[in-house]
This record gives C-alpha cells, sequence and structure tokens, in this order.
C-alpha cells in the first residue's frame, strides 16, 4: 500500500533528522512530507538538505505557525492528490517510535482509521511528567463520555488514516487547531460508521526541543468537545421529538 508519512514541525530541528532516519530505517517503502510553519529555528532549511538527498522526502513549507491541525490538514490534501492508500500522521519530536509504526500499518488491513493508543493494555508512557498524563487521560475520559465514542486514546497523535476514510471526511470543516484537532478528526471518522482500532504504543516524553502543549490549546479542546457533545445531544433530543409528534 503506497504510503506517505506527515510530520509537522515547528522548531524540532534537533529532534528531525534523528526521526527521518529512524522512520526511514523503520519503514523505508513510506514516503515523508515535513510540513513545516516557517520555523524560526531553521527547521524548514534542514527540511530542504534532507530532501536534496532523499528523493522519497518532499517539504511543505507554510508561512506562519498555525497549529498542529492546519499543518496536517495541508499534509492530507497534499497526499490526497497524489496516490497514496495510507497517510500516516507523526511527530517530529521522536515521541512516536518510527519502530512500531509497521504495527500500525498492519492493523490497517480490518481498520479505516488506526490509532497508536497509550491508553490501552501494553500501551504506556515513558518519562511524562505526572500533569501531562493526566490532561491526557482526563481529556480521552471527557471526549468519550462527551461524544459516545468507544477509543480509549481520542488526542493520540500517533495515527494512520485509509485513503478512503479522508476522502469522506469534510477536512475544510475542521475548526481546530490544536490537540482538539485529534478528537475532531476521531469523532469525524466514527460517525461516518468507520472502523477504529486501537494498537497499544509506547509513547516517549521527548529529550530534544520543546512542546508546543499550552492552556490555550487544552481550553479549545475542552470547549469543542463540550460544544459538539451537546449539538449532537440536541440532534438525538430533536430527532425523538420529531418521530414522538409524528
Ligand atoms: N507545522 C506545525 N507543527 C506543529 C505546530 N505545533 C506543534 N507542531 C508539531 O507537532 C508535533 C507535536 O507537538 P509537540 O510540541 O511535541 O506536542 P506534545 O507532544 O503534546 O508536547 C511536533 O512535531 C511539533 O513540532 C504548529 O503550529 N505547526
Ligand atoms: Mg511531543
Amino acid at each position: 500500500m503506497k504510503t506517505l508519512t506527515i510530520i509537522p514541525t515547528f522548531n524540532e530541528i534537533d529532534a528531525l533528522p534523528t526521526t527521518i532516519d529512524r522512520l526511514r530505517a523503520a519503514v523505508p517503502e513510506s514516503d515523508v512530507l515535513i510540513v513545516d510553519d516557517n520555523s524560526p529555528d531553521g527547521t524548514g532549511d534542514l527540511a530542504e538538505e534532507m530532501r536534496d538527498h532523499d528523493e522519497q522526502i518532499h517539504v511543505l513549507h507554510r508561512t506562519q505557525k498555525n497549529g498542529l491541525g492546519g499543518a496536517y490538514i495541508a499534509g492530507f490534501h497534499w497526499g490526497l492528490a497524489r496516490d497514496y492508500q495510507a497517510l500516516v500522521e507523526l511527530d517530529a519530536d521522536g515521541s512516536h517510535q518510527p519502530e512500531q509504526l509497521p504495527a500500525l500499518l498492519a492493523a490497517l488491513d480490518q481498520a479505516d482509521l488506526v490509532i497508536g493508543s497509550r491508553w490501552v493494555p501494553g500501551g504506556s508512557v515513558v518519562n511524562w511528567p505526572l500533569h501531562r498524563e493526566l490532561i491526557s487521560r482526563c481529556g480521552s475520559y471527557y471526549s468519550r463520555a462527551m461524544l459516545g465514542l468507544k477509543v480509549r486514546d481520542i488526542t493520540a497523535g500517533f495515527r494512520v488514516f485509509r485513503r478512503s476514510t479522508l476522502e469522506e471526511v469534510d477536512l475544510d470543516a475542521i475548526e481546530s487547531v490544536g490537540y482538539g484537532f485529534q478528537v475532531d478528526m476521531t469523532f469525524r471518522v466514527a460517525r461516518q460508521g468507520k472502523t477504529i482500532r486501537e494498537v497499544p504504543i509506547t509513547f516517549v516524553e521527548r529529550t530534544l526541543g520543546e512542546s508546543k502543549m499550552s492552556s490555550g490549546i487544552v481550553l479549545e479542546a475542552i470547549g469543542n468537545v463540550t460544544k459538539w457533545g451537546l449539538s449532537a445531544r440536541a440532534e438525538t433530543l430533536a430527532r425523538k421529538v420529531r418521530s414522538f409528534s409524528q
């Protein structure tokens, strides 16, 4: 299956080379698309250098930092305009281990979306501070309850989408820029009646560079999940009232 691994970057000059080397060694058949938001540290130039030495590496430059969600949507459009059948999301910082990608790709045989999950049996996090683990676990729990989803790790960012799955999502309607983006995609894919499988991964906290996680990103996700959950409930209620009054 022709595969594209999309890597969003913002100031990842230290972490990116190792991630790319590991990815190219672990899944040499996958092409790579680095989506850089004009990183001030020169990550975009480094990406171009890598591209010049490896014809399977491609680079998409965006003019300003516009969030993880926007970078992935631009990457999906790029991949869908070509003949890729599987599109992978992978962080640049080493948290998602490329050596675990073959297991995710194998699971796509029986799924429309595969999520590398920290919160299923066999999944784990290494070196994560307690507050990050709490935010992630509570965020997944709240999203599951509000949106009626069964997925354990809804905010996870190590994923593989089947081309047909992305083709059926209205990518331009996605509102979230931060982690809410992952929840938004999961919710939309689930509502299409698609099969979502979680594969356990070991998520390793970065040792190079800095996280872009912020309280604004967390608040955006909570606000959006609440809004989507309430409007889904309102729709269900309206349907019941209509069928009752007919
Ligand atoms: N292009 C782009 N990439 C981003 C942006 N924000 C985060 N990223 C990338 O998304 C990935 C995950 O972000 P990270 O800061 O590691 O978040 P954390 O793992 O939750 O702490 C990394 O590869 C980042 O460089 C952004 O605004 N634009
Ligand atoms: Mg990270």
